[in-house]
């Protein structure tokens, strides 16, 4: 049974346990009125960042260049399609002296995180991956009574998966709608952002953490040496911190630009990722690739300095690929743009033959594809996607309304555009009826499944 520290705040306001899906519509609300209210007030130059977050060397080269775009996750209710909306500059950027690639503009993060529309637990994969994850990790770091902290905890998937084996666990995420689920998981949650001073609160309240995760979040955090310092501060001497981000090498070779929004503003390679852990006295010790979200990297690191010999080979192939230079970026921003025409032409030529094109997911990539390809309700009328708090909702900038998975009856699709295809075996497996009477999965990359 898990003896874990009480959270500095109660899951509500009362304390009581909010249905979800009450507290997320509350959220909503609260967060689209003072976005919009603050957007309304600022200019673009507001939310540009001139050095790199991950050395603090001025002087970033940009390599790719998405437009203005709505924050990803902003859904729209019905009522708000035809109001303004906000956008703000999408633009990718590299720091030639360490090779982090990332935004040059940055969305003030209380807008994107304290009401959240993803949630870990709507993905069997990704709750196998992470709670997987969760069972290595503390055999191998924590022991007995030990503390597992995971900073960007989303709804307690992770962490609720060890909840009844002998080690403490906490959980820290902003989004005020995904702690109260987790905390309906067992999962006790601070729902505020993890930085230093909050570090030492939890370490002074529950002693030090023998296991720090933090899966996909990093890329979230503009002050990355805030919340180093914070780990540091957090972390046991012979504890571990690991860390899961999308990889920039995948990113790259297979021209996911569609992973590039607002909340992401950091694109890890092992190189810059080692560099920083190194400031803050931790050595990266071990580096695995996984294929979930289109490839991910899992970096295991310990109190120390340099890294191991295993990480270096990943080092050194980056080097070699020339990460840090912007010639290295060319090929994929051309891809970029190629599939843009290829995308338009595509769908174009389906609707010229009469067949029916609908979006299946509405994930923060699928406002990026379909607001960068300028994809609008003409070529795409509609997308489904299971999270009950999206359906009845719309995509932001192209106005798409979410529908449930029910609605592919009255819909009657003849392809399905995958906007979510990082989970297309799951998909595909749910919608195997759709296939098997002829209907078709194409992906915004020109795939065809
Ligand atoms: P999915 C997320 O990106 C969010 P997103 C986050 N910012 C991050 O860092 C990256 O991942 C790595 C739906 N769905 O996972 C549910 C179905 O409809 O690609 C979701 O809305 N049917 C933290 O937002 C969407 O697809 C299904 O069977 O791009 C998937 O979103 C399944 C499996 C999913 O997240
Ligand atoms: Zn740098």
């Amino acid at each position: 049974m898990s003896t874990a520290p009480t959270p500095a705040k109660p899951a509500s306001a009362s304390g009581a346990i909010v249905p979800p899906q009450q507290a997320l519509a509350d959220w909503m609300r609260h967060d689209y009125d003072e976005l919009a209210a603050s957007v309304a007030s600022a200019s673009a130059a507001q939310w540009e960042r001139h050095n790199c977050r991950a050395c603090l060397a001025g002087g970033l080269s940009e390599i790719l260049d998405l437009g203005e775009m709505p924050p990803a996750n902003s859904l729209l209710k019905p009522e708000d399609v035809s109001k303004p909306e906000p956008r703000f500059p999408l633009s990718l950027r590299l720091c030639t002296n360490c090779g982090m690639v990332q935004l040059g503009h940055v969305v003030p993060p209380s807008l994107l995180f304290r009401s959240y529309l993803f949630f870990t637990s709507m993905s069997r994969v990704m709750s196998e991956h992470f709670s997987n994850l969760m069972a290595h990790c503390s055999d191998e770091f924590v022991k007995p009574g030990g503390l597992v902290v995971e900073i960007g905890s989303n709804d307690g998937t992770g962490l609720s998966s060890i909840r009844r084996r002998d080690v403490r666990i906490l959980g820290v995420d902003p989004a005020r709608n995904v702690a109260v689920m987790a905390a309906s998981r067992g999962v006790p949650t601070v729902s505020e952002f993890f930085n230093e001073p909050l570090a030492h609160e939890i370490a002074r309240v529950a002693g030090p953490a023998h296991l720090i995760v933090a899966c996909n979040v990093l890329g979230h955090i503009n002050d990355l040496d805030d919340v180093c310092r914070g780990i540091q501060t957090l972390i046991a001497r012979d504890g571990a911190l690991v860390v899961e981000v999308p990889y920039l090498g995948d990113l790259l070779d297979r021209a996911e630009y569609d992973t590039i929004y607002h909340e992401h503003l950091s694109y890890f390679a092992v190189r810059p990722m080692a560099a920083l852990l190194n400031r803050h006295g931790l050595r990266l010790e071990r580096v695995e690739h996984f294929a979930v979200h289109g490839g991910t990297i899992r970096c295991t690191a310990i109190q120390g300095d340099g890294v191991s010999p295993q990480v270096q080979t990943w080092i050194d192939k980056e080097n070699k690929a020339n990460l840090s230079h912007p010639s290295a970026y060319e090929a994929f921003a051309k891809k970029v743009v190629q599939e843009r025409t290829g995308l338009r032409q595509k769908l174009a030529d389906y609707k010229a033959r009469g067949l029916k094109v609908i979006g299946y997911g509405a994930p923060a990539k699928g406002t990026v594809v379909l607001n960068y390809c300028s994809i609008g309700v003409d070529l795409l009328p509609a997308v489904i996607d299971s999270t009950p708090a999206k359906q009845g909702w719309h995509v932001p900038g192209t106005h798409q309304p979410i529908l449930p998975p029910l609605e592919m009856e009255r819909q009657k699709p003849d392809v399905l555009l995958l906007l979510a295809w990082n989970h297309a075996q799951e998909i595909m497996e749910r919608e195997s009826a759709f296939r098997a009477r002829g209907g078709k999965f194409i992906t915004p990359h020109l795939q065809e499944l």
